[in-house]
């Protein structure tokens, strides 16, 4: 894009704490915001950090920064202001008639960069739900203030109505956008209900953006998803297969990935989306390691996965981008390995696949049930189906029946069950 062309804009944030983490900590939170800035589309003129105990309640940051903003804003040509954190509708108001700038949070970044990459169709509903709730909880911020205005009888302004009229119009596109991905739901679910029926073992890539999911997926099962040296590259799902070293394949679902301070509207409007982690089979957790914040990326998505209640699944973490790390900066990764099983790799030089393949499998091969069974001839017909959702260990012909060593998942262990004892 011609600089022309670009929105110059400056960004702020404010810190609680004073000490040297703490400020470390909200700088890096500005990085990311200033990459959010630019993934937008929008050029980073200028930084801005202020102390302060807790945010402005009318202004956020405080009066006198505001004024410095302003002035600042004016030398860099600069004609928005972008906050670190989610603002109410009175404070974006408030800050634009002090600063005459134009005023985004955080959150409305975010849905930005999601509308502008969202490409299915169930991707886009989901975008557009996030933000016209969005939309309206700054519609009632606004709301409140001008009824307090407002007081008496009788007193209904025409700005009031104006804001009834715009929260109905959004209310009436909100349940628009529900009944639709309602249905587009609906077939996802079938999607996902037919794979489960076929019994493959299901593998959620979870991970913070840009950790490198994609690119691990594409290095395994050999596929040619998005992958881009930007955040959410990936906001639909998508269903890859892996044939394990013992025939026996896997899917691998490549998810779209997680930030900080991931506005709640949008878990919520991608529920559906994000369903595929809470009905997967176990977690693959990618990590960029040579990132200096993935100890802080790790509890995030830690964090966002005990939230959709898939913090309790099998899990796998995988350090990846080892390739960027040399030999000393490697030996210091035990920060990150917690009590799941880790893997190093390179999902660019394929270092490491190998060994993470045989834990995948590793697994994979957990989560089978093991079975010693004597199958009656007359139910042969079993046996294929062993094959294909198990993995036949012994067999052998005797005169009372089939004899079967195997192991199979649960969803074929039952009624396998259920068949046996029928007799
Ligand atoms: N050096 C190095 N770069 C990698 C490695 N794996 C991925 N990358 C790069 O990291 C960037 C992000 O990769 P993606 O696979 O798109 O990451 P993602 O986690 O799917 O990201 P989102 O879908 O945006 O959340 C790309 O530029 C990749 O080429 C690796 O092992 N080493
Ligand atoms: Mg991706």
């Amino acid at each position: 894009m011609p600089e022309t062309d670009q929105e110059k804009a400056i960004i702020a944030g404010l810190t609680a704490e004073s000490g040297e983490a703490a400020l470390d900590f909200a700088e890096r939170s500005l990085d990311e915001l200033a990459e959010l800035a630019e993934a937008a589309g929008a050029m980073v003129a200028g930084r801005a950090l202020q102390h302060r105990q807790a945010p402005d309640p009318a202004t956020f940051l405080g009066k006198g920064k505001l004024e410095e903003i302003t002035r600042s804003a004016e030398a860099l040509g600069a004609t928005t202001l972008i906050c670190d954190d989610e603002l109410s509708g009175s404070q974006i108001r408030n800050i634009e008639n002090l600063t005459g700038l134009k005023v985004i949070d955080r959150t409305f970044l975010i849905l930005d960069i999601f509308a502008q990459r969202a490409k299915s169709r169930e991707g886009q509903l989901q975008v557009e739900l996030a933000q016209q709730q969005y939309r309206l909880s700054r519609l009632i911020g606004l709301g409140q203030a001008l009824s307090r205005l407002g007081g008496g009888i009788g007193t209904r302004g025409p700005g009031e109505s104006q804001l009834e009229s715009d929260r109905r119009h959004i209310n009436r596109r909100i349940s628009t956008l529900k009944r639709a991905l309602a249905e587009v739901a609906t077939r996802r679910d079938q999607t996902r209900k037919q794979r489960q029926s076929q019994d493959i073992l299901t593998l959620a890539v979870v991970g913070y953006t840009n950790a490198g999911k994609s690119t691990l997926i594409n290095a395994l099962c050999q596929s040619d998803l998005l992958t881009l040296d930007q955040v959410f590259a990936t906001l639909d799902p998508a269903a890859r297969r892996l044939v394990l070293p013992d025939q026996q394949p896997v899917i691998l679902i490549d998810t779209v990935g997680f930030i900080r301070k991931l506005p709640h509207q949008l878990v919520d409007a991608f529920r559906s989306t994000l369903e595929e982690v809470t009905q997967a089979d176990a977690i693959v957790h990618v990590l960029d390691a040579s990132d200096p914040q993935a100890e802080i990326q790790r509890d995030v998505v830690d964090q966002l996965l005990n939230e959709l209640g898939a913090g309790g699944k099998p899990r796998l973490t995988v350090l990846n981008k080892i390739d960027l790390l040399g030999p000393f900066e490697r030996s210091g990764l035990h920060g990150l390995t917690g009590k799941e099983e880790t893997q190093m790799v390179s999902a660019r030089t394929g270092e490491g696949l190998p060994d993470l393949i045989t834990a995948i499998a590793r697994l994979a091969a957990e989560q089978f049930i093991p079975v010693d069974l004597v199958l009656p001839y007359d139910k042969a017909g079993w046996i294929s189906r062993i094959e294909q959702q198990g993995k036949i260990e012994s067999i052998e012909y005797t005169e009372a029946g089939i004899q079967i060593k195997a192991r199979v998942r649960p969803a074929l262990f039952h009624p396998l069950q259920r068949e046996i004892n029928k007799r």
